[in-house]
């Protein structure tokens, strides 16, 4: 574990200062929303690396990409869960695109949508070829769930290569923080498609961004 320079606690070394630095850099150029797809031919083809933020309703997927970019409002945030209802595609300066996808384990949705955009996010996660990696956001107050076993076991069996974020990591003190890391880690490496680590964010108090940033830019560099 290392300790970043606001003494935050991240399970990941800074030994990629380079990465993280044009992975800084190429957030400056201005993302723009492509594409909103609700059903399979209004996915874009993009011709750029994708790179897709996954997870619970709510936690915290808009908000991240709208972090991890520097602007404000590029992907809807709400506090209503279930807000993402589509796939949405945002072209980062013409050399990635970012995709915020609809949340799982929102009960309250009707069913014939939850299963619209549940089989069309799972046909997009399983068959994209230009997809390079999902980042699978957890709730740094709840932990991984059976619904997320349930993701990273479609994850393993599709080859679709992840990786863990935990999201509003402000909301905890330091043992907490301690905890959850340790047991994200844990879970995470029982998974081959995993990657063997876990990013520690927080979009309210831009916690982390910059190694999500530099992960994001090894990716395509
Ligand atoms: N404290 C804190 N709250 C956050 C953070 N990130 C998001 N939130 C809050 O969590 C709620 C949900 O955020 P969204 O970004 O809309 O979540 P989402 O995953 O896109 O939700 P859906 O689109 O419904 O699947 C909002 O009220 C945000 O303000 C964070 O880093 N810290
Ligand atoms: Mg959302």
């Amino acid at each position: 574990m290392a300790e970043t320079g606001e003494g935050e606690i991240s399970s990941i070394e800074p030994d990629d200062a380079l990465n993280m630095e044009l992975g800084r850099k190429l957030f400056l150029r201005p993302c723009q929303f492509v594409a909103g797809a609700m059903t399979e031919p209004q996915l874009p083809q993009m011709n750029l690396p994708e790179i897709a933020f996954a997870g619970r309703s709510n936690v915290g997927k808009s908000s991240l990409i709208n972090a991890v970019t520097n602007q404000k409002s590029l992907a809807r945030t709400s506090q209503t869960p279930g807000r993402t209802r589509q796939l949405n595609f945002f072209d980062c300066g013409e050399r990635i695109c970012l995709v915020d996808l609809p949340g799982y384990g929102y009960a309250k949705a009707s069913k014939t949508d939850i299963k619209a955009w549940t089989g069309l996010t799972l046909d997009f996660l399983k068959g994209r070829a230009t997809l390079k990696r999902v980042m699978l956001l957890i709730d740094s107050r709840r932990g991984i769930g059976d619904k997320d076993r349930e993701i990273m076991k479609i994850f393993d069996q599709s080859a679709v290569s992840w990786a863990v974020v935990l999201t509003k990591i402000d909301k905890l003190n330091a043992t907490e923080k301690e905890t959850i890391i340790a047991n994200t880690l844990a879970e995470a490496a029982k998974h081959v498609a995993a990657w063997p680590g876990v990013f520690v964010t927080s979009a309210d108090k831009a916690i982390g961004l910059d190694e999500l940033r530099g992960h994001i830019f090894s990716l395509i560099a």
